[in-house]
């Protein structure tokens, strides 16, 4: 039987997000968390067949729009990447939220999300810009030093903004579009050096995407970064959970107030403005950004196409 998955593109500050409408197999009524764990562990293949060649690319990031287990939600959502699964999305969220406003299912307001990681709140503005109202976010450790196997040492702080980060300033890399290849590799370095040298996130999570801030012009943003997420993609938008892990640390390191905005620019120059709320030892973030509708189809899997389900790995 033909197989159809319907979805819908948008891009947010450049990133792609690819909402999956229908044609994902069912996954219950459990938790999000409940529904990624199944979806990962025996429909995979559907992540791989929307998202890598030839019917996506390797950039993409998927959002599976769910129903939500409360009704009184507007959503639930997984996503997902070329290399796996994510726990919370900024940019996807934002793309999520302005699909849905395309569909005709929302209007502006506040809407609540259920991601694997927590319930976010989102708000979709008169003007198109959408509020993410994050999960708490903290600085798990600063100053931690990484020595690269060029001998460099590099010194960053770890902190959870819905996924995990390494966020480090002292790298000498130029961040700018004409070196997210040597960017690139620069990151995925640090990050296997991380590894090897047992730095984790809290209770032994991978460190699985790293930042590299940098200056840039104060009339444009108050910084920008170059975010490698798993998978050797860059995020071509700020980042909306990298956002949100520098709001924590800028907080705990005492150099951002609550409720100041922080304008984050991308490598490739798209701005988040962000802000956070004090709660007990972490912070909530807020991320706002816009997102625009790029393509409605429905991907068509026939069953004697060899690569119906993606590229050999
Ligand atoms: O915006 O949080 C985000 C994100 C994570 C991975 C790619 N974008």
């Amino acid at each position: 039987m033909m197989q159809r998955i319907q979805i819908i593109d948008s891009h947010t500050g450049g990133e792609p997000t690819r909402v999956v409408i229908d044609g994902f197999p069912e996954l219950g009524a459990g938790t999000m968390a409940e529904r990624r764990e199944l979806l990962a562990r025996e429909h995979d293949r559907y992540r791989r067949a929307t998202l890598l060649e030839p019917r996506g690319s390797e950039v993409l990031v998927g959002a599976l729009l769910c129903a939500p287990q409360d009704p009184a939600h507007t959503a639930g959502v997984i996503f997902f990447n070329n290399a796996g699964y994510l726990g919370m999305c900024g940019h996807g969220s934002i793309g999520l939220v302005a699909t849905l406003a395309h569909l005709g299912r929302i209007g502006a307001g506040e809407h609540v999300l259920e991601t694997p990681v927590g319930h976010v709140r989102a708000t979709l503005h008169k003007d198109g810009k959408v509020s993410v109202r994050n999960v708490p976010a903290y600085r798990l450790a600063a100053g931690v030093s990484v020595t690269l196997p060029t001998g460099q040492t590099v010194t960053g702080d770890i902190a959870w903004g819905g996924n995990w980060f390494f966020l480090c300033a002292d790298h000498g890399q130029a961040v700018a579009p004409v070196h997210v290849n040597a960017l690139t590799d620069y990151a995925a370095m640090v990050g296997e050096a991380l590894h090897a040298q047992g730095h984790r996130g809290a209770d032994g999570a991978v460190i699985d995407h790293i930042e590299l801030f940098a200056d840039v012009d104060p009339a444009i943003a108050d910084s920008r970064s170059f975010v490698l997420c798993p998978g050797r993609q860059y995020d071509r938008s700020p980042c909306g959970t990298g956002t949100s892990a520098k709001l924590a640390c800028l907080a705990a390191a005492g150099k951002l107030a609550a409720g100041e905005v922080w304008r984050q620019a991308s490598v490739i120059g798209s701005v988040f403005e962000g802000w956070y709320e004090k709660h007990e030892a972490s912070i909530v973030p807020t991320i706002r950004g816009q997102a625009f509708i790029s393509a409605e189809a429905t991907l068509l899997i026939e069953p004697d196409d060899p690569f119906g389900w993606g590229l050999p790995a």
